[in-house]
């Protein structure tokens, strides 16, 4: 039995990088919500995700949508989130709001809307030399809608051309991270719908491209674990971004819909060797969720602590014991052990661990307490959308 204590260390580890987006307003293509004290700046923003940070200890950095989170000075940007204890960390690009992008940015037929899809790249790689961001992350809603519509083949050629451009010009320090998704907002093809498309992109790129998984981005019952144990076998697992969802792209809470996938996805991560930091070669984990309903700061402290709940039980899974059962064919004792580890109470023995790093036991109560809800709602007003819904 591996015990708390074991593992108590490497949960340690653990950064979870909250995205600017999920402190706007969204909603659905029916309606967007208001919420009292949402962010009307970027700063704003950057100050929410601090707070999270400041609560749970979990949340080092926050990610930044290029134009939504557009300033004049991103320099003094990284200069207030220090000040604010986090750092300005992914830098996403955003080739899906400009009418020239109908038919494709990266891998438009035609030459000057593809140039001006990598300029913009070219202008978040600025943006990341000057808040120290590491990482490029490049989603694209590029695809068709009906069959004959686009030449595929083609496309595909003029995507590894785009990315080949855009990757050239990153630093030594800097990655090309590239996520796929399976359909929306094209409904017919995607021209990166699925990991291995991806993972041939960045293949082709060199060391520094890697692969995003988002986890609401897969059809309903792939076996996303098995996404994660390939990436990482294959060194290519850059990032998660982390959510879940019922029936389609639903950006909900982390660990909300299905807790056990989000278990199993952990347990494989352990096993590849991608749970640890950043610095130090882990696989990055962010958010990409959307609070339509609840508010949006307790619902990022009910994210991350998600994640290190399950982290935890992931880290107990009695790895030892378990490749012996595997290699003695005793199916019921491995899959008991498996479960075992999943069914493990945490939340007393977190409580605990944040009290010895100087945390509240209980996160979420202990914002409730802080009087920071209301003091943001009675200050902004005219909170600003998302951007993304
Ligand atoms: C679109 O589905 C998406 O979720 C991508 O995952 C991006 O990461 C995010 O929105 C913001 O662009
Ligand atoms: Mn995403
Ligand atoms: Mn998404």
């Amino acid at each position: 039995m591996t015990t708390f204590d074991q593992i108590s260390g490497d949960l340690a580890a653990l950064e979870i990088e909250v995205p600017s987006w999920a402190y706007g307003n969204s909603g659905t293509r029916f309606k967007v919500f208001g919420t009292p004290g949402t962010p009307r700046t970027p700063e704003e923003k950057v100050a929410d995700a601090a707070t999270v940070h400041r609560f749970t200890g979990l949340a080092p950095s926050v990610a930044l949508h290029i134009p939504w989170d557009k300033v004049d000075d991103y320099a003094a940007l990284r200069s207030y989130a220090e000040d604010q204890g986090i750092a300005l960390g992914t830098i996403n690009s955003n080739t899906f709001q400009d009418d020239d992008y109908k038919l494709g940015a990266l891998t438009h037929a035609d030459a000057k809307i593809r140039q001006k899809a990598i300029d913009h790249h070219f202008e978040c790689i600025e943006v990341m030399n000057a808040t120290g961001s590491r990482d490029l992350k490049i989603w694209l809603a590029e695809g068709s809608n009906y069959p004959g519509q686009a030449d595929m083949r083609g496309r595909q050629d003029r995507l590894a051309e785009s990315l080949a451009t855009i990757y050239e010009r990153l630093g030594e320090d800097q990655r090309l991270v590239l996520e796929y998704k399976f359909f929306e907002p094209a409904f017919y093809h995607t021209d990166v719908p699925d990991w291995g498309t991806s993972f041939a992109q960045v293949s082709a790129l060199g060391d520094r491209a890697v692969v995003c998984l988002d986890t609401g981005h897969h059809a309903p019952g792939t076996n996303i674990e098995f996404i994660v144990m390939q990436l990482l076998r294959l060194g290519k697992l850059g990032s998660f971004d982390f959510n879940s969802r019922f029936y389609a792209d639903d950006d909900l809470i982390v660990g909300a819909a299905d807790p056990f996938q989000l278990f199993r996805i952990l347990v494989e991560v352990v096993r590849g060797g991608g749970f640890k930091p950043v610095k130090e070669g882990g696989v990055a984990f962010m958010l990409d969720q959307c609070h339509n309903i609840e508010k949006k700061i307790p619902g990022q402290i009910r994210s991350v602590l998600n994640v290190q709940e399950m982290s935890a039980r992931a880290l107990l899974l009695d790895t030892d014991a378990l490749a012996r059962a595997q290699e003695d064919g005793d199916v019921l004792l491995a899959n008991e052990i498996f479960m075992d580890a999943f069914y493990t109470d945490v939340r007393a023995d977190l409580g605990g661990w944040r009290e010895d790093h100087g945390l509240p036991a209980d996160p979420m109560r202990a914002y409730l307490a802080s009087g920071y809800q209301e003091q943001i709602e009675a200050a902004r007003v005219g909170g600003t959308q998302a951007g993304w819904l």
